[in-house]
């Protein structure tokens, strides 16, 4: 393996880590002439070109940000843990978002997701993936949908709430990826249900649930006629694709057709997967990882009917957020996979070829905070929404240069 050292630099006389200071400012005032390093921004790069790049500061006081989405005049909104939802403009964060539905937030539970319309620009509509509080203290996954009118959703509509009854406080995936052709796509946790016993009749190999699935719904919501179980006894007509375990990655990428998606592994045994129609993705039957106390969950990687992911990290990264780069500011990577780590405080940058992977290389290890999300922004650069453990959150992004 080439190791090659990728230098990144923010222009900055803020110090720290953090970046307090400059985060509250505006760019231009952050771009002093004495740069420094702003961490090792160490590359170990396999098969890939390295790329030099610098971390920026977009924002912060933001508290647990999980998801970010770019408005048209380039503001951003971001959605927090613990149910809030703001917007974030020349670096000015503004107060909570009027009308965001109630989100259960006990564990990890929270407001996992906000999204586009594809047509926002004509209709203004936001959607809003959630972990939602039912009676008796359960909790499962929802998807929302309301209309942006300056600082207020509107008109608020819930279009689906998964069938996962669980008092579990894990695992609710919640991200939203959309195909172009007037379908979106949800992804939906397993809800921590325990891996043992008989592995076969988990319920994220059942499909009389939503757990552990990927759901394809119309942009009202409604099930769309081709979906694969539709006419199945017993089975949901929303699932697209089964046997996930927590998907915190969802992207669809439109040059090649491709459903990209990510999940938790237990200990070990993170998935990048391509999502087929009907495809059971094997979860608890087939995995790589271990239960978080070092015993096996099972000897069996691989079964016929259960797709293999395209890649898996052993030990796991906890993916979170995902991006397919097709952007202008770096030519080298268009077509890249962009993977957050949460545990593993990194960035890992996958190349495939439509199928296979083809390279990976590891940035950003260690140095920034846990990684919740990953976005292109209008400017082709790299957004990263980061936390640190659930404490201050902040917004940077990655521009290239030295
Ligand atoms: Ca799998």
């Amino acid at each position: 393996m080439m190791r090659r050292r990728t230098t990144t630099r923010v222009s900055c006389t803020a110090t720290g880590l953090v970046m307090s200071l400059c985060l509250v400012a505006t760019l231009s005032s952050c771009t002093g002439s004495s740069s420094r390093s702003l961490e090792r921004g160490e590359a170990l790069s396999s098969n890939t070109t390295s790329v030099s790049f610098r971390v920026v500061p977009v924002a912060d006081g933001i508290r647990y940000p999980l998801s970010v989405a770019f408005l048209p005049d380039s503001s951003l909104l971001v959605a927090e843990k613990f149910g809030t939802l703001r917007r974030v403009r020349g670096g000015v964060v503004s107060a909570p978002i009027v009308g965001v539905p109630s989100v259960y937030t006990g564990g990890q539970g929270g407001l996992h997701e906000v999204a586009l319309h594809p047509d926002f620009v004509s209709n203004g509509l936001v959607y809003l993936a959630y972990a939602k509080a039912l009676n008796d203290g359960l909790a499962t996954t929802a998807l929302a949908r309301g209309r942006l009118e300056g600082d207020t959703l509107r008109d608020v509509q819930e279009l689906f709430v998964a069938r996962t009854d669980s008092r579990a406080g894990q695992h609710f995936g919640g991200r939203i990826a959309f195909d172009g052709a007037g379908h979106l796509f949800l992804s939906v946790g397993d809800r921590g249900a325990s891996p043992s016993g008989d592995l076969e009749r988990h319920p994220a190999q059942d499909l009389s649930n939503h757990q552990g699935t990927i759901v394809r719904l119309t942009l009202d919501g409604a099930v769309p006629p081709d979906n694969p179980f539709v006419t199945t006894p017993n089975a949901r007509p929303e699932i697209w694709s089964y046997g996930h375990r927590n998907p915190q990655g969802l992207v669809y990428d439109a040059a090649s057709g491709t459903l990209w998606e990510t999940e938790h592994g237990p200990r070990g045994g993170d998935e990048l997967n391509r999502v087929r129609a009907g495809a059971n993705y094997g979860w608890p039957v087939i995995t790589y990882g271990r239960n978080y106390s070092g015993t096996s969950i099972t000897s069996e990687r691989e079964r016929a009917g259960m797709e293999q992911p395209v890649t898996y990290w052993v030990p796991s990264i906890a993916t979170s957020g995902l991006l397919v780069y097709t952007g202008g500011a770096f030519p080298a990577w268009r077509g890249s996979l962009f993977v957050g780590g949460l545990a593993g405080e990194q960035l890992a940058r996958v190349s495939v070829d439509g199928v296979r992977k083809t390279g990976e290389e590891t940035l950003l290890r260690g140095s920034v905070g846990r990684i919740r999300d990953v976005r292109q922004g209008p400017d082709g650069f790299i957004y990263l929404a980061l936390d640190r453990d659930g404490g201050p959150g902040t917004i940077v992004r990655l521009e290239p240069g030295p």
